[in-house]
């Protein structure tokens, strides 16, 4: 079973890698920040309160997104693996991620991080804004707090997957599909 952890700044490219990702390892895709955005476009309580925060460019808190990820970890138990996309953002995620996933005899595989500078972050994310009309993505402000957010409480969760020896890192600045082989390079290591 494989089952990646695809790591990164705001912009760093994990949603735009992890389309090509689900379909060469037939994986399932969660992705904590597709789930919340869904969540608000319900109208949900859950969704309510997440929207407040997201526009901030503030994380969620640990026990939403982990509640969210439990329910999609039991509702697709048969999948032969899958590909965490913005999720753990925190270490408290980190480790409840591996309960849950040691619950479905299961393991993290290997984390693989996007690095990208903060300079083509914030030009990607505002030109992104432009077509996708998600307000964090609007105005510099919000894409900086974000980042801080990333620098402040993500960042460590590298450190926790250096840990366990699963931690492997590629630029994220270059082609869509030049990543995409790098990627590949490393998942094919990881699962030697
Ligand atoms: P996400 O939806 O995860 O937002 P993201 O980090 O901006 O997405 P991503 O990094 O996947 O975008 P991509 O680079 O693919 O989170 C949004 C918010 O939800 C968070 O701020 C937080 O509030 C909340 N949230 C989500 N998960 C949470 C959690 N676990 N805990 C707490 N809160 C949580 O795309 C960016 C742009 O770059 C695209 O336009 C793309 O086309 C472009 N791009 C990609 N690769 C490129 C390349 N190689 N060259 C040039 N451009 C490229």
């Amino acid at each position: 079973m494989l089952n990646l952890v695809l790591f990164g700044p705001p912009g760093a490219g994990k949603g735009t890698q992890s389309e090509s990702l689900i379909k060469k390892y037939h994986l399932v895709h969660l992705s904590t920040g597709d789930l919340l955005r869904s969540q608000i476009a319900a109208g949900t309580a859950l969704g309510l309160q997440a929207k407040t925060l997201m526009d901030q460019g503030m994380l969620v808190p640990d026990e939403v997104v982990i509640g969210m990820i439990e329910s999609k970890l039991t509702e697709n138990a048969a999948a032969p693996g899958f590909i965490f996309d913005g999720f753990p953002r925190t270490v408290k995620q980190a480790e409840a991620l591996d309960a849950l996933l040691a619950q479905h005899g299961t393991n993290i595989t290997t984390m693989i991080a996007l690095v990208v500078d903060r300079e083509e972050l914030t030009r990607r994310l505002l030109i992104r804004g432009i077509s996708s009309g998600r307000p964090d993505d609007q105005n510099e402000t919000i894409i900086g707090q974000r980042i801080t957010e990333y620098n402040d409480k993500t960042a460590p969760v590298a450190d926790y997957y250096k840990q366990q020896g699963k931690f492997a890192a590629i630029s994220g600045v270059g082609g869509i599909d030049e990543i995409f082989a790098l990627i590949c390079e490393k998942i094919e290591l990881a699962q030697l």
